[in-house]
């Protein structure tokens, strides 16, 4: 039977219109002559869906017969944004599926834009998680993801009176078909309570934890499929239910507020997604969405491990866990506290097991990320795993004083535990000592992380035995194939066929055509119908209107004082009192530009905030200046996510890495940006240098001091007397005489250049700036010249694929193979 009725969802056409049908009205439960564009894309999204579960099973049962070893990807973030193109293009079904829904009367577009995102996630280190999994699928790799199932993703982002307003993102009001819900998959958490000693049959100390509250965790399975295979990955998503649902005698009781209290508690733990970015604070309930995560995971794993009935000693010949970054850090103890007080291992046979297993990847380098937890909260949360941090800091500092004794300096830095009052937990100490690798994501952020925060990690361990690199990539599948389907369709008929989506590399290939005339009018064209695409978009989202044929100049990131959006928009006003003072006839000859801006400020973040508003301010102004005849526009482009990146990206000419040199660890737009065929206007910092590296001198612009200078620059700006750069003060007087309105709101902003010492050193790198801008403006000038930058930019991005990214931390660290799915019929 199975044979006879299992293989009904064949990827044709007609199959297709098939299972549409049947999904409205069963699943939809409608009128096939009463659908909507909502109810397409359900039933289009249920219809792909039923071949992704297809694959998936298929997957699960070929890696369960392999039995080969996995790797665990922990991220607290998945940005992963739509899902429906995206499967539609890696399964290879987009054509059929696109006339099959033309044919029932609705346009692929229309449906494909009722999809909400998937946003859970803040910016860089949750996208980069999501390229990795398309990257882990699509190479066959036996790999899971863990995360959280929150109810509400990263805020929706509005504008009122040029300030952000957050919105809850309700992206599960509707059925999420891109979900499995595995209501019998469910784990007990246990928080607080207290430790008990006891002696084993063997005579051996043992500790048990009786935990007093049990929360329940659910899981949701969100299938992630691979391109031009048959491989479908899983990330699993981990979603908090309350063990009882009432509190049945208060119910009786008549206290009906604090019977469901319960339940609302358990509730709340998935809640939410933290919206900070790259800054700790330090709430207990994002500690508790970390143990609640990771416990859950870890017993998932073990689980998983334990049906092979191998030994423990084989667990890291089976297992890798990969830490993004120090949010799982607790997975660490967690499993030594499995390994030790469940399972009866002898606590050094279970570290040595634990330090193999796990690997970390650090994202940031700013003091103000780093996570650290209060002794005493996580004592009271997790008595037991305290016990373990405590002992796990004795044998390394043990092993430490060996090395180096009489150093007690070295070892109060190297402790697992600040001795402040209270004590604080070091995250990033834990995830070094429980690992055995640990990486940056950029060359110039993995140098500088053993010289800052790790340095002393370095004095012990040595340079190269546990500290590497591994730069970040992005899937060209998304970030090319997807959103920019006309330059995807022109590299296929240059190069032959689609193998450069699975080796990006080929990209090479198109050097040889960048003299093709009829190349570059299609590469031409391509760019110039996606500036229309976004001018059509500035207009509906903002209501300014913008000429696509001007310079389109775009910085779309989480807004930070290290990412330096003030320095970008410091620059617009320069420009503009530029533009006033000239003649039309000097006007006649500047490049037109319009700057693009968008991203989201942490809702505590007043600085960040207060530039969303100046950005504002100036648009407000000079897109209402007639005397500058349309030289200069400036938006807003609100509520920047996954889906709003895919149409800015592919429109850029020029887009803006402006960071302090060394605060970057590496981001990923950049690469992003440059394989669409834009430039990039950069600081030499993170994965701009190695752009640069590979595309050369000519086609990219570099500006501003160098991250080996930065600490001498910040002393003399506290300890000496700095002169403001004189284009700079112009600026901040112009924003002070009120031209852009009430100055008094930006007073906060400005005094960070002046009371605030200038942190980011924005006044050191601004002629830098401006200059780097000029010479923008006279490339531009030289269209020819440009469109051969262009088209060298992609040519030569085949390193920044994500597809790299994961075979170097497969054969370097994870030491696991691939296993592709065999289809039996
Ligand atoms: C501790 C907690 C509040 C926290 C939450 C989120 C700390 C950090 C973050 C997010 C960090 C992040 O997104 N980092 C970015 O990671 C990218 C991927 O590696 C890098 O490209 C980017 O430079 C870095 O800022």
């Amino acid at each position: 039977l199975w044979e006879k009725y299992g293989g009904d969802e064949t990827d044709d056409k007609e199959a297709f219109q098939k299972s549409f049908i049947r999904h409205v009205t069963t699943t939809l439960a409608r009128s096939i002559y009463n659908i909507d564009n909502f109810s397409a894309y359900q039933a289009t999204a249920h219809s792909v869906r039923d071949r992704l579960i297809k694959r998936w099973n298929e997957t699960q049962q070929t890696h369960t017969e392999a039995d080969s070893k996995r790797v665990y990807y922990l991220s607290l973030e998945f940005l992963l944004g739509r899902s429906l193109d995206n499967a539609l293009l890696n399964l290879g079904l987009k054509d059929n599926c696109g006339e099959g829904v033309k044919e029932l009367g609705f346009a692929m577009e229309d449906v494909l834009d009722q999809e909400v995102d998937a946003a859970l996630g803040n910016g860089g280190l949750g996208r980069l998680a999501a390229c990795y999994m398309d990257s882990l699928a699509t190479l066959d790799y036996p790999a899971w993801g863990y995360g959280l199932r929150y109810t509400y993703g990263i805020f929706q982002q509005r504008l009122k009176d040029g300030y952000q307003v957050e919105f809850p993102d309700y992206w599960l009001n509707f059925d999420n078909p891109w979900e499995l819900p595995r209501l019998d998959v469910v784990v007990d958490v246990k928080f607080y309570g207290s430790v008990n000693r006891y002696t084993d049959e063997k005579g051996r100390k043992r500790y048990a934890w009786e935990g007093i509250d049990t929360v329940q965790s659910v899981a949701y399975d969100v299938p992630i499929p691979g391109y031009g295979t048959k491989n479908c990955i899983n990330i699993r998503l981990w979603s908090s239910k309350p063990k009882r649902q009432f509190d049945l005698s208060r119910f009786n009781e008549g206290q009906y507020e604090q019977a469901v209290q319960e339940q609302m508690q358990a509730e709340n733990i998935t809640a939410v997604l933290y919206p900070n970015d790259n800054h700790m604070v330090g709430k207990e309930l994002r500690l508790k969405q970390q143990y609640f995560w990771v416990a859950a995971s870890l017993f998932d794993i073990v689980r998983r491990f334990k049906k092979s009935q191998r030994p423990w000693s084989h667990f890291p010949d089976q297992v890798a866990i990969q830490l993004n970054d120090t949010h799982p850090s607790l997975a660490i103890v967690e499993l030594q506290r499995i390994l030790v007080d469940l399972e009866g291992v002898d606590w050094d046979d279970a570290w040595e097991i634990v330090t193999r297993t796990f690997a970390f990847t650090n994202h940031t380098i700013l003091p103000e990320a780093m996570e650290r937890w209060p002794v005493p909260m996580v004592q009271y949360l997790l008595p037991r795993h305290m016990q373990i941090i405590f002992d796990i800091n004795l044998f390394f500092l043990q092993k430490v004083e060996k090395a180096f004794p009489d150093n007690r300096d070295l070892l109060a830095r190297l402790s697992i535990i600040e001795e402040s009052t209270p004590q604080f937990v070091r995250m990033a100490h834990l995830a070094v000592v429980g690992s055995h690798r640990v990486n940056g994501v950029a060359e110039l952020h993995s140098e500088l992380i053993k010289k800052t925060i790790f340095k002393d990690f370095i004095q012990y361990y040595g340079n190269d035995s546990k500290f590497e690199n591994k730069t970040n990539g992005i899937t060209p599948r998304r970030w090319l194939h997807q959103a920019n389907p006309k330059l995807s369709e022109l590299i296929t008929d240059t190069l032959g066929n689609k193998n450069w989506l699975k080796n990006l590399d080929l990209l090479k290939g198109l050097k040889s055509y960048v003299d093709n005339k009829d190349f570059r009018k299609r590469w031409v064209a391509a760019k110039h119908s996606n500036k229309v695409r976004l001018t059509e978009y500035i207009k509906k989202t903002t209501g300014i209107i913008v000429n696509s044929n001007a310079l389109f100049d775009v910085q779309v990131k989480r807004i930070h004082e290290y990412k330096r959006q003030f320095m970008n928009i410091l620059g617009v006003i320069h420009r503009y009192n530029t533009l006033k003072k000239m003649t039309s006839e000097e006007r006649a000859d500047v490049v037109h530009r319009v700057v693009i801006f968008g991203g989201k400020a942490a809702p505590g973040y007043y600085i960040a905030k207060l530039v969303i508003k100046l950005i504002n301010s100036v648009a407000e102004v000079v897109n209402n200046d007639n005397s500058i005849e349309d030289s200069l526009k400036v938006a807003f482009i609100p509520d920047y996510n996954v889906s709003v990146a895919e149409i800015i990206i592919p429109a850029s000419d020029i887009s803006q890495h402006i960071s302090t040199a060394g605060t970057e660890a590496s981001g990923t737009s950049n690469m992003k940006f440059v394989l669409n065929g834009g430039l990039i206007l950069g600081t030499v910092d993170g994965a701009n240098i190695e752009i640069h590296e590979e595309i050369g001198d000519d086609n990219i612009f570099m500006f501003g001091n160098l991250a080996h200078q930065v600490d001498d620059l910040r002393h003399a700006h506290r300890y000496r007397n700095v002169p403001m750069d004189p284009s700079l003060q112009a600026v901040i007087n112009d924003i002070e005489s009120g031209q852009f309105g009430d100055s008094r709101i930006f007073a906060p902003l400005i005094n960070t250049l002046t009371l605030g010492q200038d942190y980011y050193l924005i006044s050191d790198d601004f002629q830098s700036y401006l200059d780097a801008q000029k010479l923008v403006d006279e490339a531009y000038k030289d269209k020819e010249g440009w469109i051969t930058k262009s088209i060298l930019c992609s040519a030569n991005m085949g390193k920044f694929s994500s597809d790299r990214a994961i075979q170097e931390y497969a054969e370097r660290i994870w030491n696991i193979e691939p296993v592709p799915v065999v289809t039996k019929k």
